[in-house]
């Protein structure tokens, strides 16, 4: 069965340069004003053309009536807004780009580990920094997901996690956890935790589904090619990015067969999950056509190691000005969430980048 594909291949400032053509991915502050239709049969391309945003209708009505349904949803998502998610008293929006703060309570991150576990005052202080910082919401984490990190009996996990996430609650902060496993989940959101990030997109643990669904938490569903223990493994692909599609809309709709509401669920590519420098690349340059899955997008490269495999191998700490460049190119494919180590320098980064989109939409010189 043939499948058929819509990326956004140019960008436009705003709404005015290209009159007609250009539409608002996402409901954010990016605009796309050119696509390429790809279909696809396994992994040959049985056609593709380009088309401005004013002759999508037309384009659409040439494909076969099995694919036009499926790209007049992916036309429809790619325009799609979001609503805010409430986490508590807080209303996080989804029309501009948020930092996610990591709050990584393990030995062996490999960035943070050991610097916060067994020292809740140093992971709290860390915690409230990011969120004066700028941080819309912290992620706490209590498991290493790094390649052949060793496993943590969930117990000590849940011991990692819950003190961190009753504290920020009581402060008011937003808060995800990030954890595979529904025992960790179920603790964190009785803790005070508002939404569930997890890398395994609910594959590791079949309860967690459930969980969610009846706790209505929205959920973070993450790409990672490998299945039960090694998120890392299994990383073959035909093509990275309609394989990341097809298998984060595969996630999408087993959450929603599981009773998650759509305005639930969020999704991630999985920078650095199971895939080489080159596929991480690919995926980043392709993260506009994320969009056509009709789900807020998260996006996190925070020093990771494609950052030092580019940069004569900088180690983690030294991959700040790497992962910055990496935010504000996720924030120009028009990406709702952005998990960052560094908040303080990405909020600079975040708010000159929103300096311009703003200045862009005013230019009325564009029309000349
Ligand atoms: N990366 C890590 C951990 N959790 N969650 C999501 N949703 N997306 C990511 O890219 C992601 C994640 C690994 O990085 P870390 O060790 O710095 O936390």
């Amino acid at each position: 069965m043939p499948s058929v594909y819509i990326r956004p291949i140019a960008l436009a400032d705003s709404p005015q340069a290209e009159d007609g053509e250009a539409i608002r991915l996402g409901g954010g502050l990016v605009y796309a004003s050119r696509f390429g239709l790809l279909v696809c049969d396994g992994t040959k391309v049985v056609s593709r053309r380009r088309f401005g945003g004013a002759e999508a209708r037309e384009a659409i009505a040439g494909l076969p009536d099995a694919l036009a349904a499926d790209a007049t949803e992916q036309w429809d998502n790619l325009r799609r807004s979001h609503a805010p998610i409430a986490c508590g008293q807080r209303m996080l929006r989804l029309d501009q780009p948020q930092l996610m703060g990591i709050l990584n309570v393990t030995p062996d991150s490999f960035s943070d580990g050991g610097k916060f576990l067994d020292k809740p005052d140093a992971a709290l202080e860390h915690a409230h920094a990011m969120l004066s910082a700028g941080a819309a919401l912290i992620d706490v984490g209590g498991e290493s997901t790094r390649p052949g990190a060793g496993a943590v009996w969930e117990g000590d996990e849940v011991k990692r996690v819950v003190p961190v996430i009753e504290n920020l609650a009581a402060a008011g902060a937003a808060i995800s956890i990030d954890s595979r496993r529904s025992t960790v989940i179920e603790a964190a959101l009785a803790a005070g935790a508002h939404i569930v990030n997890d890398v395994s997109a609910m594959r590791h643990d079949a309860r967690t589904a459930e969980i969610v669904a009846r706790s209505g938490a929205p959920v973070i569903l993450m790409h990672a090619p490998g299945s039960d223990g090694d998120l890392h493994a299994d990383g073959d692909y035909a093509d990275v990015v309609l394989d990341v599609f097809d298998a984060l809309r595969e996630r999408r709709d087993a959450a929603m067969a599981a009773g998650i509401a759509r305005d639930r669920i969020l999704l991630d590519p999985g920078i650095g999950f199971g895939k080489s420098l080159a596929e991480n690349l690919a995926l980043i340059n392709a993260l506009p056509m994320f969009h056509a899955l009709g789900q807020p997008i998260l996006f996190g490269a925070s020093r990771k190691r494609m950052i030092g495999a580019l940069s004569n191998e900088a180690p983690a700490h030294q991959r700040m000005a790497g992962s910055v460049m990496l935010a504000l190119k996720a924030m120009d494919a028009g990406c709702q969430m952005v998990r960052v180590h560094d908040v303080a320098e990405t909020v600079q980064a975040l708010h000159v980048w929103r300096g311009l989109r703003d200045a862009a939409l005013t230019d009325f010189s564009q029309l000349a």
